[in-house]
């Protein structure tokens, strides 16, 4: 699919030649980051390397004090506590991580994750009365809670205690907790942009500081908190949270702890996923361990993500591992299956083919997967896309949306044909009654067809800088290296070079296309993954938009340029 270019904020020259000389970094790296907004010297050093000393007191988060008190509180009287998460890896990973600790300075501590099917997001009802028959007195939601007012209360006037520990958007009636912990409008941008497992964190960082100046210490062992960084950084990365602030600092030594990690549920989801045992990245974590750990909650029981998490038997984490691995397979099937049946349906309707948006609906279709589908479908058509799973009069909807469309504000306003809704700018969820499908969908249609004009429905390439090839040297390359971990906030910088030329193109398999790219007397290795199709769709001179990156080869270590983007010229 073509794309359109754009170019980030234009930078000026002179600042960026200033600090690539006070800083010794290269005007190639200043200017990324310049035009990424880390323009102070301060700043930048900081982002280049992000360093756990440099992490925010937890106590800038509201109400940490309190809360932590509480819990310690519930340790010194041997008090029954609750951790209650979402079934997602952001959830799992948090429950994990309070439990493992809480644990280890001997609570008396349980939790429990809800089904997605038969329970659905959040705290309900007859949970929380199994929690007070069973004598719980205090109860800590992790990555949820924050919007269960009529739990909560029903809670409290049960003598138990919430505490919420949360970073979804906080509604107008708070409920009414003992306390609430959610950095989301704190304020502070190095905070608020955190998952709820790095919330979660933050809670343990607090509880360990205030324990250690209590003395609780004296007699048993400090827990080493960078190892729990492992975990913290599943949920970080799963959530699609930016790699920013804290999150940078958790992503890039949770990845290392991630590669030295001697947990054994780490160890065996990281065998059957393939993944590296010490040189896992970021796209290992979001491609193949989180979709397992994801999959229980999206078909079965999203506890075994917990139970695989906080093990230390490795024969039982090897079995885990192996059950999520079953179930994921399981899930891409149907993925597939459901992705197949979209493409035959929106093929066979001429009215969507010609839509700027896709509305699908079928009773054969599994609710917890539909979601995933309807991300790639928006990747191959780029409209906004909403898929719903019919069950008698009523379908559960899931929509993911394009940059120009915020997908929450265009359910608003069609609520009036819903029963609800609910999410975010790019990703929704909705409740719809059978029979008002058509007209949802007719109304649908209308508003994007007013909204999306000129070339919005063609996705956008971000561009860090318009290079020479003569430019990218080894000293570059290396230094770009930095910049990681890339993701969500943080991508990887994409360049673009004019007007070169390709020479000795070999296509290999699997669509691998390997050349020289030559601008002047400047000559570099290109490769593209599934961009060209052919040698002879090759033009002889091109724009290009493209990675730069080492490849090491035999012990070589030379630099690469990976295509992302071509347009050709006009010969
Ligand atoms: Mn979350």
């Amino acid at each position: 699919m073509a794309k359109r270019w754009e170019k980030r904020n234009s930078y000026s020259e002179d600042t960026a030649t200033k600090l690539s000389r006070s800083l010794g970094i290269s005007e190639v790296l200043s200017t990324v980051l310049i035009n990424r907004g880390i323009t102070d010297e301060e700043e930048i050093l900081r982002f280049l390397n992000p360093d756990i000393k440099n992490m925010p007191s937890p106590f800038l988060i509201d109400g940490m004090e309190n809360a932590t008190k509480r819990i310690i509180s519930a340790l010194k009287n041997h008090e029954k506590i609750m951790l209650y998460g979402d079934y997602d890896v952001d959830g799992i990973s948090s429950v994990s991580i309070v439990y493992l600790y809480l644990k280890s300075v001997g609570a008396d501590v349980d939790y429990y994750i809800p089904s997605r099917l038969k329970e659905g997001y959040g705290l309900n009802i007859n949970s929380i009365k199994r929690f007070i028959h069973n004598g719980c007195k205090l109860l800590i939601t992790l990555d949820c809670g924050v919007s269960n007012n009529e739990e909560i209360s029903f809670a409290k006037q049960n003598k138990m205690d919430t505490i919420i520990v949360d970073h979804h958007e906080i509604p107008d009636t708070k409920p009414p907790a003992y306390e609430i912990i959610d950095p989301k409008h704190s304020g502070i941008k190095d905070i608020n942009v955190l998952a709820g497992v790095g919330v979660a964190f933050n809670l343990l960082m607090a509880l360990r500081s205030t324990m250690k100046k209590e003395g609780f210490f004296n007699y048993m062992n400090m827990p080493n908190l960078k190892h729990y960084l492992d975990l913290v950084v599943l949920g970080t990365i799963a959530d699609i949270v930016p790699f920013t602030g804290e999150n940078r600092i958790i992503v890039s030594t949770g990845i290392k702890v991630l590669n030295s990690s001697q947990r054994q549920g780490i160890k065996a989801i990281k065998e059957v996923a393939s993944v590296s045992s010490d040189d896992a990245r970021a796209s290992d974590v979001s491609f193949r361990i989180a979709p397992r750990i994801n999959a229980a909650g999206r078909l079965d029981d999203p506890a075994i993500g917990v139970q695989l998490l906080t093990t230390d038997n490795p024969m039982l984490a090897g079995k885990l591992a192996n059950a999520l691995d079953k179930i994921n397979s399981n899930r891409q099937l149907i993925e597939q299956r459901i992705f197949r049946d979209a493409l035959e349906l929106i093929n066979k309707d001429t009215v969507m083919k010609n839509s700027k948006g896709i509305v699908l609906a079928s009773e054969e279709w599994h609710p917890g997967v539909i979601g995933v589908v309807a991300s790639k479908l928006v990747e191959a058509y780029y409209k906004p896309t909403i898929l719903i799973s019919l069950n008698s009069d009523l379908g559960k909807g899931s929509a993911r949306s394009i940059q120009s469309i915020h997908i929450y504000d265009t359910l608003k306003s069609l609520s009036e044909y819903l029963v609800g809704f609910g999410g975010h700018k790019l990703a929704a969820g909705l409740v719809i009654k059978t029979e008002k499908l058509d007209v949802f969908r007719n109304n649908f249609f209308k508003l994007l067809d007013t909204a999306l004009t000129g070339d919005m429905l063609t996705p956008i390439l971000t561009i860090d800088g318009v290079l020479k090839l003569k430019q990218i040297t080894k000293k570059v390359s290396d230094e770009l290296k930095l910049m990681m971990p890339y993701g969500t906030g943080n991508a990887e910088p994409i360049f673009v070079s004019y007007n070169v030329k390709f020479r000795d193109p070999v296509l290999l398999k699997h669509n691998v296309l390997r050349c020289k790219v030559v601008q002047d007397d400047t000559s570099i290795g290109l490769v593209a993954f599934n961009t060209v199709d052919s040698i002879d769709s090759l033009p002889k001179h091109a724009n290009i938009a493209y990675y730069i990156r080492n490849n090491s080869f035999n012990g070589n270590d030379t630099i690469e340029l990976v295509l992302k983007d071509i347009a050709g010229l006009d010969n």
